[in-house]
């Protein structure tokens, strides 16, 4: 866990600006109070943010506890309530998406264009074969088509299962193999710095190592740049849209707990998690944060930095803000391309009212100074928010100041990929904030730090983050793992039917029950907002020949917060090398990605072990950040330490 740097003064906190509270969509401190009494109806207030197809019968059934039903006997379809109904409440001309791409193109796109090409889409899917329940993979940058083509899957009722397109195409086959898909959305291309970049090359090598049929769809970003031949089963996505123009398809009745999409996590073992989502509790809960939290209105131009490919950019870019019918900025570079004014000439030039950006994004611009916000009007922003990893107070404090000019309030939102939507977080129109805390949990959440035996802990005392009552958003299984979605989220801390949720996080609570998140308690790290499973890089490491055994860590790290450490040790036949050092970081980058790289590879002649032989990963985080040893009595091999700790120096 990473603490240090993360204790605020405790007498530091900022009352909501009063012009900010005063037009807030909830400003009412009695929320929190009504959810009590009302749980779990106050829930009706949720699902009332959308339309119905068929209304449920019961706001919750837990019959079948931990596998919830919310609202049951409800129907609807989650692309009519993020874009047909907007039309028919008579915005149509209003923008709905604006797409802000690398070579400083843009594009928006009205509601009636979403419309129109989000119909076309799913028309042409459905003459592809795909068909309701049908997993369909999408494996896309940040262009428009990601939305897009989430939208048509939803409109047919085919769950989508949207992989990170920096993923490798290792991990891309592994995650269509795990879920039975047989669609795959990819394009030619996208530019990385100015550079063309192949991406179908990457996604044709996935097909290759699948053994079946996939029908593919390929959209073409880079014009002239690349040419994406095209192989049998391959289909280019601007040609079926042309021969569909026009055609508009039935948004089909899904059920409220039918599978929305699902989206693969890391965990603790080497298999990648997929978390699956339902409609009816995941659409309601999205758009209610997105209403309570993000303070959204239909007038807003929002602006979320994540990419669509993680949760954030699915539950905050996508259907959060579409449900409510607001302007949703999608930006497809980085944020130093070609400048690092970038971000704030897109901020000031679409008067952005609400930003949502990541803890490392925010150490980047701090480190490159405030010349670059400075220069530029951001009046226009009314409200900031971070998510994804711990913000130190410092960090928090200097984006309030320069990117919120000091009178915006900033929501430190904590929640996962399982939980859907935020969690923990303080409400911007009511609660005040205090760097460094996420806050309280939301109305109506469950969210506490309890210790080994499941009683809360004392004010400023360490704990495990668990939720003790189910919520809306959160994820119905793991696609095709019920056992393994019991076993790992809630048998740790539940109690014959007190099902207790356990996130993986660390966390303390203060005396006003402020939640600080600490951090990941098991083999999970978080690299610049990517989490990422020490089991999946380690097995990518061993796969090597010369390798015996290698461990991975978490190692603090200025600007992601955790950086990825490799603790390597080779065979008898092998030497360390740095020709050995090379393919282990491009072993990491096929098996996962360039952003799992691993930062420092330190070869050791043996791995520090316990008596029973278990490494000790633990002992090897506070080697990787410098940090007291504790008790290492209990090692079998304990004079490795100090010729760890002798090669670890030299970095
Ligand atoms: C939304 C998202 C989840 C993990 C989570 C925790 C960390 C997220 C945080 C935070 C401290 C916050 N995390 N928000 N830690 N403060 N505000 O990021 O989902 O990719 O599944 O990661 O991220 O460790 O367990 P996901």
């Amino acid at each position: 866990m990473n603490v240090h740097t993360m204790t605020a003064p405790a007498d530091e906190r900022y009352e909501p600006p009063r012009p900010f509270a005063e037009q807030a969509n909830v400003s009412d401190p009695g929320i929190y109070e009504e959810f009590e009494d009302e749980w779990p109806d106050c829930w009706e207030r949720a699902a009332a943010l959308l339309d119905w197809h068929r209304e449920h019968d019961r706001v919750l059934d837990d019959a079948n506890a931990p596998f919830y039903e919310w609202f049951p006997g409800g129907e609807l379809n989650a692309a009519y309530n993020c874009v047909d109904r907007h039309i028919e409440a008579g915005r149509k001309t209003q923008a709905a998406l604006k797409w802000e791409g690398k070579r400083r193109e843009t594009r928006t796109y009205t509601y009636q264009d979403l419309y129109g090409e989000v119909n076309e889409a799913a028309a042409a899917l459905r003459d592809l074969g795909v068909e309701e329940g049908d997993v369909v993979t999408i494996y896309l940058p940040m262009i428009p088509e990601l939305p897009i083509t989430m939208l048509a899957c939803a409109r047919i009722g085919a769950p989508h299962s949207a992989v990170f397109a920096g993923f490798s195409a290792d991990a891309l086959a592994t995650r269509m193999e795990s879920a039975d898909s047989e669609y795959l959305i990819t394009c030619d291309g996208y530019y990385r710095r100015g550079n063309a970049f192949n991406q179908k090359s990457k996604a044709d090598n996935a097909l290759m190592a699948l053994d079946r049929e996939v029908t593919t769809v390929v959209v073409d970003r880079l014009g002239p740049d690349l040419d994406h031949g095209l192989d049998a089963g391959q289909y280019d996505y601007g040609e079926l849209l042309f021969a569909h123009a026009g055609a508009t398809v039935d948004p089909v009745p899904r059920e409220a707990g039918d599978m929305l999409f699902l989206m693969y996590t890391s965990g603790t073992t080497g298999e990648p998690k997929g978390i699956t989502h339902s409609t009816g509790g995941y659409l309601s809960y999205a758009a209610w944060t997105s209403r309570a939290v993000l303070d959204l209105e239909p007038e807003d131009t929002y602006w979320c930095s994540a990419d669509i490919g993680w949760i954030t950019g699915h539950s905050y870019t996508v259907y959060g803000p579409l449900a409510l019918g607001t302007t949703t900025l999608l930006y497809e570079g980085t944020p130093d391309y070609p400048d690092r004014s970038r971000l704030w000439e897109i901020v000031e030039r679409n008067a952005v009212d609400v930003f949502y950006t990541a803890p490392t994004a925010i150490r980047a611009f701090m480190k490159w100074g405030e010349e670059y916000p400075d220069g530029h009007d951001l009046s226009s922003l009314r409200l900031l928010g971070t998510v994804g990893e711990p913000i130190n107070p410092r960090a928090w404090n200097w984006y309030r100041e320069h990117i919120g000019g000091g009178d915006c309030p900033v929501v430190d939102t904590w929640w996962q990929t399982e939980t859907g939507g935020m969690m923990v977080t303080t409400l911007p129109g009511v609660s005040s904030m205090k760097p460094g805390s996420a806050g309280p949990p939301l109305p109506g959440i469950g969210a506490r730090v309890v210790g080994e035996d499941g009683s809360p802990v004392d004010p400023g005392e360490t704990g495990y983050l668990v939720v003790d009552r189910p919520w809306p958003g959160m994820f119905r299984s793991l696609y095709g793992d019920d056992e393994r979605y019991r076993d790992e989220y809630w048998e740790p801390f539940s109690e014959g039917d007190d099902w207790v949720y356990f996130s993986g996080d660390g966390a303390k609570v203060d005396e006003d029950g402020y939640i600080t998140v600490l951090g990941r308690v098991d083999d999970v790290i978080n690299v610049s907002g990517h989490r990422l499973g020490t089991m999946e890089i380690e097995s990518a490491i061993v796969d090597i020949e010369g390798v015996a055994e290698a461990a991975v860590v978490g190692g603090d790290h200025e600007r992601d917060g955790t950086a990825v450490h490799a603790y390597v040790s080779t065979d008898h036949s092998h030497e360390p090398s740095e020709a050995l050092r090379e393919r282990i970081v491009a072993s990491v980058e096929e098996a996962i990605g360039p952003f799992a790289r691993p930062e420092a590879v330190v070869f050791t002649p043996e791995l520090p072990k316990t008596r029973s032989g278990k490494i000790m990963r633990r002992l090897l985080e506070n080697i990787a950040n410098q940090e007291p040893l504790g008790d290492t009595s209990t090692l079998r091999n304990p004079e490795v330490v100090g010729e760890i700790e002798a090669t670890d120096d030299e970095l």
